[in-house]
């Protein structure tokens, strides 16, 4: 049944100093339902032009009224934008659902309530924390005074459009600085609601903007070049990041990156594995696959290798694939059409790289329409198959046998990604042991996807650049200046 609701889609305008306005030349593009291919609503197409005047609008207000809101008062505020966002939390998740294809259950239990987290954390964090500060024998004391960084671009992507907006804008507000926000072109609806959310909330006039649009040549390659703009924080692919990187050189941005992952899940024969099969159900085929968390290279010792594969393929069917509106769907439809033809042309490198597919690789009976996937579960590659070297970022797994620890750590580490890693054992020594040599900057032992928000969040290798979460955050959108003073 569908869950009941008089939320409907939305067309998208740009949010440029405390207003909506199309562009300059009217442009727009067609949002699409992935879930159903039916055009949603029209999105104003943005370029150089509006990204400029917000920019513009940004600077002025960092140096105009937001300058002039006290540290308490901003935590007010941003902590209001968390309680309207769970004011029109069922709204907002609908949104999310038609926009990106997951469930709608999905968004209302978990990406919208985090989002409004988030403003909830950092307003209660911004006002807890010190700063360094150094009595030098008798000479000085040296304190560091902390202030925004400027102009912040934020460049996001569609897997959770409205959770990792505001992972990047709670902090970024918490320091005074000000935004230009490009959502990613598939998921533009709740970016959108969040401007209006920020302005009943009390945000002043130009200290949020959000202009939408493409990559280069639009919106957000206006964004990586604009010599105004002070800092970018990006989430996305580690090529999108390269590219950020080269146009961002000329005006020497401080970047923070979130990048892809290709995740180790190593599952030792001592681990519990009904624990195992049900935790791995969800880091495999949640939000379709489509997190970059998501633990989709799995290793088994040889011992329980049979049975585990036996055991999730089972829990594994079990799952509802399907509208994502449906109260008790698990798995909804990819992001879009472009996305679905690419993890599709994984699965056939499966196949022609000789992998066993014990279920899915194919669009479950009776949809002909949507981008729909079933859960999709490969044995038998070696690590050369791209399907286990490449992130592919849908509901699709390899499972791998391994015998020897050190073969297992050798393989995990055996890419260019450096994100996350999920181990299961009982043995304590072994998972401190194992975590040291496992190249992540995330890693899970017996659990996944746990978040504190105080914790260093963040990949190694391509997967990022810094870490986020708690000081981190605050680090990265505010520049230190020590004083010293003579005594
Ligand atoms: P993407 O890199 O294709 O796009 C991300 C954003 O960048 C979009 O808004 C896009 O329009 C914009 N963009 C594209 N080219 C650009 C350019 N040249 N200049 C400026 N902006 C440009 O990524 P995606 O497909 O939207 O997202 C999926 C990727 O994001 C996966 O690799 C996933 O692992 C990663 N991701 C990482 C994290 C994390 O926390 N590490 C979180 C979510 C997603
Ligand atoms: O939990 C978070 O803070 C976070 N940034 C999650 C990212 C998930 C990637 O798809």
């Amino acid at each position: 049944m569908q869950v009941e609701t008089k939320v409907k889609a939305i067309n998208c305008l740009h949010f440029i100093n405390g207003q909506f306005v199309e562009s300059q030349n009217k442009k727009t593009f067609e949002n699409i339902n992935p879930a159903t291919e039916e055009v949603l609503g029209t999105v104003a197409e943005g370029g150089k032009e509006e990204v400029d005047f917000a920019v513009r609008a940004a600077r002025r207000a960092l140096d105009g009224p937001w300058k002039n809101i006290t540290l308490t008062e901003r935590s007010k505020i941003i902590r209001r934008i968390g309680d309207l966002i769970l004011e029109r939390q069922e709204e907002l998740a609908r949104l999310e659902s038609l926009d990106t294809g997951k469930p709608f259950a999905l968004a209302n239990k978990i990406d919208i309530p985090r989002a409004a987290y988030n403003f909830h954390f950092f307003a209660d964090y911004m006002i807890s924390v010190g700063t360094d500060a150094y009595q030098q024998d008798d000479q000085a004391i040296h304190y560091a005074y902390r202030r925004p960084v400027g102009v912040v671009g934020i460049i996001k992507p569609w897997n959770l459009p409205l959770l990792l907006l505001t992972w990047k804008l709670a902090p970024c507000l918490a320091m005074g600085n000000t935004a230009v926000i490009k959502p990613a072109e598939w998921t533009p609806m709740t970016a959108t609601v969040l401007m209006e959310i920020c302005k009943e909330a009390g945000v002043p006039d130009g200290v949020v903007n959000l202009v939408h649009g493409f990559g280069p040549n639009s919106a957000g390659g206006a964004i990586s070049e604009h010599p105004d703009i002070d800092a970018i924080s990006f989430i996305g692919e580690p090529g999108t990041g390269s590219a950020i990187m080269k146009s961002a050189a000329d005006s020497l941005k401080k970047l923070s990156y979130e990048l892809g992952g290709k995740n180790p899940n190593i599952i030792f024969a001592d681990s519990d594995l009904d624990d195992v099969i049900e935790t791995t159900i969800r880091s495999s085929f949640i939000n379709q696959g489509e997190v970059c968390l998501c633990g989709s290279r799995i290793y088994v010792e040889r011992p329980i290798f049979d049975e585990f594969v036996q055991r999730f393929v089972e829990v594994a069917k079990e799952l509802k694939v399907g509208d994502p509106l449906e109260k008790d769907t698990n798995v909804g439809a990819l992001v879009s059409k472009e996305h679905y033809d690419r993890v599709m042309s994984y699965v056939e490198i499966a196949q022609n790289d000789g992998g066993t597919i014990h279920i899915g690789g194919k669009r479950p009976e009776g949809f002909e329409k949507g981008y729909f996937l079933e859960p999709t579960i490969i044995t038998g590659l070696d690590r050369n198959s791209r399907c286990v070297s490449e992130e592919i970022f849908g509901p699709v797994v390899t499972i791998t046998p391994f015998d020897m620890e050190e073969e297992v750590i050798m393989q995990a580490n055996d890419t260019h990604y450096g994100l996350s890693a999920t181990i299961w054992t009982t043995d304590l020594k072994k998972a401190h042991r194992v975590a040291h040599q496992i190249e992540a900057g995330i890693i899970w032992v017996n659990t996944w996807f746990l978040r504190d928000l105080r914790t260093p969040f963040g990949g190694m290798k391509h997967s990022g650049i810094g870490r986020t979460g708690g000081m981190h955050s605050l680090d990265f959108y505010s520049e230190l200046s020590n004083i010293t003073i003579k005594l």
